[in-house]
């Protein structure tokens, strides 16, 4: 069966009065000949009038979701069963709250504009509102609705067949955190829904690196022994000098309240530095000393300043020798006096080049005499936070950038200490993160690969080794044996659209048998899709929001709405393709099959019982009758969280090998052959320069002359929001370029651009300014692709130019990208939305 153009009914839905599109939904829906399951409905949302009083409405706490960089409250005020409004935290809901109150020890949660805009993302005209099946070409875009009962069973069945003939590792699961932050309806790679479901359905290959910061991660680990080296947001208000090294919290989120916590330092005298290619928003908010450089050199401009500090004895030396491992030669471990250290690396002891300021200059583009500026400062202002985030880790190498961090951190003393800063990952609470089963049966796996080779991998099997997928060691027979996938499942994650090198990733979509898509709303990845599941929102379903990799405090998510259409949760559909896979009760050993049409009560023992553990390991005395009615339970902390505080006053162990914070790591000293480890090629032993594989002093810039970045933009997530009008009246998607560059091309402000490299193209509008040094574009990750007939994507979507080449230690090198720029007479296209609309208004039709 094919699927008719978007008709008159598709114009109307562009421009829709919002009252006539939600009846035109309800009437579509009516008239269908499917009948619906028994517990759905249907969507009854109305918008603008008649707009209630407030005493006409329900005022209910929940929080925003995603993997945005934080999680705030935000309000809803309903009537019946429609949010007419969203509002957020004004200080009344904790206990002991009252209107207005906020403080440094418990500040409000308040929502970003995002977060309050989320009306208008639950009531998008892009809402999947019914299970689709693809009718056309993949990637055609045509779908028909079926009803539940046959979308599952004709799921199942594939899913049987696949694994049968290919075996467990043809299906993999691609699921991300796009839901990760609720404590029973999980999206996420280790802990989540889907990995439990096709482990224990006995086909899985999982994806283990994450793309926010694997080469931190690993720095991290390898260094600390930790993720958890972040201090709460709170630490930043004593600090006396910020360097925001690759940082811009004004845009990316890092935690909820940390902008302001950075004003309070600069009221109290802080002074702020910002290294980035670009002068940021949070550098113009704090009058920051910009230093511009080019990207990927970090790890260089560190080493000359490591240089600097030994050089000038600026280094804190007891710390060094009470806690780090391998910084000098002092400190290196009995096993391995003959090895390097770090000190002698930067010293040139041990191949005759000094890692002076001059020799960093040369790579970095920043001045010798800027260079030791900066040393000398962080050395001697007592306590500084270098604050190295973690978008020059998403690079070639970039776990080398981490880990120089890590160096300079630990030699000036800064480990510990209030004020100070250890973060690479930065992660600062531990909560308890999991209330739906979490038991032998929740992370099993037949393969698992480096999330961005999936392509790679199923283009090329079975010729591809195993460091070239970056296959996770085995103790058994499937160790070292390439995936032979087939099928993908997206949960949770736009992945198509966000990984690196799309034009790849198309040409082996087309080669799987089975590509299922559970979203909530219609995205660039559902779009090739053959199975689009839609999915119950966070206000739709009964969970439990847990802060983000900062804030001490939970947010009660009830069902404030029911799920619009036939949307179920992920844990619904999961539990009821169990059952139809036979493990129906040990996937959810709470549920009876009921569950699919009547999740509340089992939800509800899931959380209460977690809320229990809540108590008993983290001494909260609230019950959960009274967590529930307030929405938020905020901890109190005696003073602020700083990581390794136990270990620098108490003399507590560092969690690694040698106790110590290892400069000198022993796990890859130890390591004889890499290519059998999950990293496939040599990582040094400690933090050294490598040169990227292409930047500004690479020969391909003959052709390729700009670096690239994408950073993550401010009035989305990724790629969620995109569609928004009210989001997309505050910023547009634009290529940022400098002005001398501009010029030079004859590009203004305004002008349409194509960028494009050997993998592929993108249009998008140019914005010129001094505020981006030369030879850099920078373009934000998340546009929604949009592909024309010659495959050049219209939206501006910057991963159609990143490479699938990930760093040894699993890095995604999203910001390891030359390219070239000119402009164009191609049409850029902002409005996928338009075109999504038009879409989704075929996937309402009765087929
Ligand atoms: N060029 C470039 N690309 C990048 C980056 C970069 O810096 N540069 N950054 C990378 C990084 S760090 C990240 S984290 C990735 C993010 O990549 P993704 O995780 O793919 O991005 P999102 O847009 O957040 O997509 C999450 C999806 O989950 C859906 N979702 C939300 N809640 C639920 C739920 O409860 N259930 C289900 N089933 N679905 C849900 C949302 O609707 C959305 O479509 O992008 C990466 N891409
Ligand atoms: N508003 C918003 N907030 C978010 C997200 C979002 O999508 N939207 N996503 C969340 C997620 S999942 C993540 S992973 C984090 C990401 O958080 P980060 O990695 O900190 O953020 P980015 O926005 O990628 O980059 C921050 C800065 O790094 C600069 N930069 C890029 N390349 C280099 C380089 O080689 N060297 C130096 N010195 N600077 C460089 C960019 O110009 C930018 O100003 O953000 C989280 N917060
Ligand atoms: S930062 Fe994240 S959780 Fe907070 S309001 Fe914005 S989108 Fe929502
Ligand atoms: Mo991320």
């Amino acid at each position: 069966m094919t699927v008719n153009k978007p008709s008159s009914l598709a114009g109307q839905m562009i421009n829709p009065s919002r009252r006539g599109l939600l009846k035109g939904f309800a009437a579509l829906a009516s008239a269908t000949a499917l009948s619906p399951i028994p517990g759905a409905r249907e969507a009854n949302a109305f918008a603008y009038e008649p707009y209630p009083r407030d005493d006409d409405l329900q005022t209910v706490v929940t929080s925003c979701a995603h993997n945005c960089g934080s999680r705030h409250m935000l309000v809803a005020h309903k009537k019946g069963d429609v949010i007419v409004r969203l509002s957020t935290d004004d200080g009344r809901y904790q206990a002991g709250g009252a209107f207005g109150k906020d403080t440094e020890a418990e500040p409000q949660l308040r929502a970003c504009l995002r977060g309050r805009s989320y009306r208008s993302r639950l009531y998008s005209p892009e809402r999947l509102l019914y299970p689709m099946v693809r009718v056309g070409e993949r990637g055609e875009g045509k779908f028909k609705r079926i009803s539940w009962d046959e979308a599952l069973s004709q799921i199942a069945a594939k899913m049987v067949k696949l694994r049968d003939t290919y075996g467990p590792t043809a299906l993999l699961d691609q699921s991300y955190a796009g839901a990760s932050y609720g404590v029973l309806h999980k999206s996420d790679q280790i802990e989540g829904l889907l990995g439990r479901f096709l482990g224990m359905f006995g086909c899985r290959t999982s994806s283990w690196s994450v793309p926010s910061y694997q080469g931190t991660t690993f720095s991290s680990r390898i260094t600390f022994g930790t993720i958890e080296d972040g201090n709460e947001d709170d630490a930043f208000a004593h600090s006396k000098l910020i360097i925001m090294w690759g940082w811009n919290p004004a845009y990316t989120f890092h935690g909820g309240n940390t902008f302001y916590y950075m004003r309070l330092a600069k009221q109290r005298g802080c002074k702020f530095v910002l290294v980035d290619p670009q002068y940021t928003d949070s550098a113009s908010a704090y009058d920051a000393w910009w230093i511009p450089i080019r990207p990927n050199t970090d790890a260089a401009m560190m080493a000359g300043m490591a240089h600097e500090i030994f050089a000038s004895n600026l280094h804190d030396q007891a710390f060094i020798d009470r806690f780090c491992q391998g910084m000098d030669r002092g400190t290196m471990p009995g096993w391995a006096q003959n090895r390097e250290s770090f000190k002698d690396y930067i010293l040139g002891l041990s191949n005759g080049q000094p890692k002076t300021p001059e020799w960093a200059a040369a790579i970095c583009g920043v001045s010798a005499e800027d260079i030791r500026k900066l040393a000398r400062m962080y050395a001697t202002t007592k306590p500084a936070a270098l604050k190295a985030s973690w978008s020059p880790g998403r690079n070639a190498y970039g776990e080398q950038y981490n880990r120089m961090a890590a160096a300079l951190q630990a030699m000036t003393g800064n480990i510990g200490v209030l004020g100070g800063s250890s973060e690479g990952v930065g992660k600062a609470w531990h909560a308890e993160a999991v209330a739906y089963p979490y038991d032998q049966y929740s992370n099993i796996w037949y393969a698992s690969i480096k999330s961005d080779r999936w392509a790679h991998v199923v283009l090329n099997y079975p010729n591809v080794r195993r460091e070239e997928a970056g296959l996770w060691p085995r103790a058994d027979q499937l160790d070292g044996v390439i995936p032979n996938i087939k099928g993908i499942f997206w949960q949770g994650s736009d992945w198509l659209n966000q990984l690196t090198n799309i034009n790849k990733q198309l040409a082996a979509i087309k080669k799987l048998e089975l590509v299922v898509c559970m979203d909530s709303t219609i995205t660039p990845s559902g779009l090739w899709a053959d199975y689009l599941l839609p999915v119950a929102t966070h206000f739709e379903r009964h969970d439990v929001a847990l802060p983000w990799y900062k804030g001490h405090y939970y947010i009660h998510r009830p069902k404030v709405i029911q799920p619009l259409g036939e949307s179920k949760s992920d844990f619904q559909i999961f539990t009821e393709l169990a059952y139809r896979l036979g493990f129906g009760p040990a996937y959810n050993p709470r549920a009876t099959r009921d569950y699919f049409n009547n999740d509340d009560a089992v939800d509800e023992a899931y959380l209460a019982a977690w809320w229990e553990r809540v108590q008993h390991h983290q001494g909260v005395e609230m019950s959960w009758e009274e967590f529930k009615k307030r929405g938020v339970y905020k901890f109190k902390l005696p003073q602020p969280h700083v990581a390794f505080r136990d270990q620098v006053e108490k003399g507590a162990p560092f969690p690694t090998p040698s106790g110590r914070i290892e400069i000198f790591s022993t796990v890859l000293a130890q390591t004889a052959d890499f290519s059998r480890t999950q990293w496939g090629y040599p990582i040094p032993a400690i933090p050294k320069w490598i040169e990227p594989w292409e930047s500004l002093n690479s020969p391909k810039t003959a052709t390729m002359p700009f670096h690239l970045v994408s950073p993550h933009p401010r009035w989305r997530t990724h790629s969620i929001f995109n569609n928004i009008p009210w989001l997309r009246e505050t910023f547009s998607q634009e290529v940022t370029i400098n002005a001398s560059d501009a010029r030079r091309l004859g590009i203004k402000t305004g002008d349409t651009v194509e960028v494009w490299n050997d993998r592929g193209k993108c249009v998008v509008p140019a914005y010129v300014t001094e505020r981006c040094m030369p030879g850099v574009l920078v373009l934000h990750e998340g546009a929604w692709m949009d592909i024309d007939e010659n495959g050049v994507d219209r939206s501006g979507n910057p991963d159609f130019l990143t490479l699938d080449e990930p760093s040894p230690a699993g890095a995604f090198a999203y910001n390891t990208v030359l390219a070239n720029i000119r402009k164009t007479d191609l049409r850029h296209r902002p409005g996928w939305d338009q075109l999504a609309t038009s879409r989704s208004a075929v996937f309402r039709r009765d087929l």
